[in-house]
């Protein structure tokens, strides 16, 4: 068989948070931190069959702008010049149109929430990320059956001009765009544990947005009471609380059922491994032991589509070596 190549972007420790605001309460330590990808670095330089690549590109506004707002791409790049190198930023005002502010408080106009705060490098890190996803595309562009993308910082909360949830681009999108323009109709599968609400922003008919997730009311991103967060490209499905294996694999088949179903030519799948029971970032538990991950992976490639796998979530870092190892067991079966 051939190798399965990885694309690693190797400027990732370049966004480093400090801390984490977003509970309200006093900040803990950043959990989105760069050993979540040393620890499945460390699995894959152990596991046979893996063919790893450096990215060292940064994606180009050019790029970015298939699916992010200019001025939103020019306020995460410039914001970095007034970052001091141990310094992070959160917005200090959060309002609908801030574009006559200066720089340091336009933040609060793409970012509505404090559990993203950005370094001087996030940006690049950002953009090394999203080259990251986009390798993978192209690589399944070029005849691969996949591809995986160790993107960091993830990308499924970004939206077209608004960051947030750990993320600054839209890293699947931008892959399912890619590949997209080749192939036809791309289903992009979600399974971190939070709903993808920037990637619900995208979904259109070529772009087609399937998500299993703890109950978005109950946890993070928060949605706000009484919006339907559903369309016609849409597909969502919540997890109950406590849900484990059996009870996730159940709501998977149902979900695979209509992938199945929907003509796409090709597969993202935003993989997070924020599932696995005991991940201090879940709101409402979620059950999954490490063996789910090969079960859902053996699942979903049955599905028999070329498929970019790019990471979102899964912040147990020392764990998350042997999910990956687990999840490619089922996928090379
Ligand atoms: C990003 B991704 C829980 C704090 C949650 C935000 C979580 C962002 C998750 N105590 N803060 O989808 O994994
Ligand atoms: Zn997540």
């Amino acid at each position: 068989m051939n190798a399965l190549p990885v694309f690693l972007p190797v400027h990732h420790a370049l966004h480093q948070p400090l801390r984490d605001y977003s509970d309200g309460l006093p900040p803990v330590p950043h959990p989105e931190a760069p050993q979540r990808i040393e620890s499945i670095l460390s699995a894959l330089r152990e596991a046979d069959g893996i063919a790893l690549h450096e990215v060292e590109a940064l994606a180009d506004d050019e790029t970015l702008a298939r699916l992010h707002d200019r001025d939103y791409l020019a306020f995460l790049e410039e914001i970095g010049t007034l970052i001091g190198d141990t310094e992070e930023y959160l917005p200090g005002v959060f309002r609908d149109d801030l574009s006559r502010a200066p720089l340091a408080m336009r933040g609060g106009m793409y970012c509505r929430e404090i559990g993203t705060p950005l370094r001087r490098g996030s940006m690049r890190a950002a953009r090394n990320s999203a080259a990251a996803a986009l390798a993978a595309a192209e690589a399944v562009r070029q005849g691969a059956d996949t591809a995986i993308a160790l993107c960091r910082p993830p990308g499924h909360h970004a939206g077209r001009r608004r960051y947030g949830g750990y993320c600054l681009l839209n890293n699947a999108c931008l892959a399912a765009s890619h590949l997209g323009e080749m192939r036809g109709p791309v289903a992009v599968l979600d399974l971190d544990y939070h709903l993808g609400d920037g990637s619900l922003e995208f979904a259109d008919e070529t772009l087609r947005y399937w998500s299993l997730h703890a109950d978005p009311w109950l946890s993070y991103p928060w949605l706000d009471a009484g919006v339907d967060p559903g369309g016609p490209f849409v597909r969502l499905r919540s997890l109950p609380e406590d849900c484990d294996g059996a009870c996730y694999l159940a709501l998977l088949d149902e979900v695979l059922a209509e992938i199945t179903a929907c003509g796409c030519r090709s597969l993202v799948l935003s993989l997070g491994f924020d599932t696995l029971a005991g991940d201090d970032i879940q709101d409402q538990a979620v059950q999954l032991e490490m063996d789910d991950y090969r079960a859902i992976a053996i699942r979903v490639r049955a599905l028999g589509l070329p498929a970019v796998i790019v990471l979102e979530g899964g912040y147990d870092a020392p764990r998350l070596g042997d999910c990956m190892t687990a999840f490619l067991a089922g996928w090379k079966r």
